[in-house]
């Protein structure tokens, strides 16, 4: 069976660690390396110690993972810390520690190493603040022809350009933001509207009722059920499930409504942040993705042994 390549990019929120989850057990994809910013929705320390927990939780700590960005290349950041705390605490769900490590070497020089030894083009799952990616493609712009594309949670061009109004992870980087969308890698876009609500929620936890989890299984539902909860039932994003799944897909789900956006004719009408890109090369904008196979695949797959 040929496999799909990816590198992961991830702030290891618990969107983060359900896509993947979702994504490690499809028998048709090869993780080769995980890379964590720190400087996204969980704190450097924390967020890298659950993401190694749950890596081994799932029984996966052979992936390598790599240590990353805790700055960030702009002057600014829009993030405030406080909100990394419920994140960094695993929202209440205890899991055993590991003995999971890190790589030695960071995640820039790990994404570069890690596409160079590839003979396969790979998709770059981007879950997190771009800082780790646009570092790398820095260090190392021969990487670029070896990346098939970048799929990232946010990245609306459609958006008001004011920094406030982005919801996505480009806002808490723009300067990576910038490197990334003007590098020329093909990039697919899953902006805001796309992901809310998610569907699979109720349906996962009607199963719940119904089956005897393990103990995998058990702390995916966790990761859906506790941040709901201490939200108090706020519809919560569960943006980069989706990202993981147009990524694996291709795109092929998003019943025809997607979008492909020329970023050199959006910046004539938006100005700046990723609108300067100079070589006209397109944006893939998904707004819609079908609901009724995203809930069976991802029923199906986190089910798959009941
Ligand atoms: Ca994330």
């Amino acid at each position: 069976m040929s496999k799909q390549s990816f590198i992961i990019d991830t702030d290891a929120d618990f969107d983060d660690l359900i896509a993947i989850y979702w994504l490690q057990k499809q028998k048709d994809v090869d993780i080769k390396l995980i890379t964590f910013a720190g400087n996204g929705w969980t704190s450097p320390e924390p967020g890298l110690r659950n993401l190694l927990n749950s890596l081994a939780y799932f029984g996966c700590d052979d992936i390598p993972v790599a240590s990353g960005a805790q700055v960030i290349l702009s002057a600014t950041h829009t993030l405030p810390q406080s909100t990394t705390a419920l994140a960094d605490e695993l929202w209440g769900i205890d899991i055993p520690n590991s003995d999971n490590k890190p790589l030695e070497i960071g995640a820039p020089e790990a994404i570069c190493q890690t596409l160079h030894a590839a003979t396969e083009p790979v998709k770059i799952l981007a879950i997190g603040p771009l800082t780790n990616i646009a570092m790398a493609i820095v260090q190392s712009p021969g990487i670029i022809k070896k990346i098939s594309g970048i799929y990232l949670t946010g990245g609306n061009p459609n958006q008001s350009i004011s920094e406030s109004s982005y919801v996505g992870n480009e806002r808490y980087d723009i300067v990576a933001t910038r490197i990334v969308y003007n590098s020329g890698i093909p990039i697919c876009s899953v902006p805001s509207p796309t992901c809310k609500p998610f569907p699979v929620r109720d349906p996962l936890f009607d199963c719940l009722h119904t089956e005897e989890l393990r103990d995998a299984e058990k702390y995916i539902s966790l990761l859906f059920k506790h941040p709901q909860e201490i939200e108090e039932n706020r519809e919560l994003y569960m943006w980069d499930i989706l990202t993981a799944f147009v990524a694996y897909h291709e795109r092929k789900h998003t019943k025809g409504i997607q979008e492909q956006v020329d970023i050199h004719e959006a910046a004539k009408h938006k100005s700046e942040l990723i609108y300067e890109h100079k070589t006209g090369h397109t944006l893939h904008m998904i707004t819609e993705i079908d609901k009724q196979v995203l809930v069976k695949h991802f029923l199906d797959t986190i089910f798959e042994e009941y």
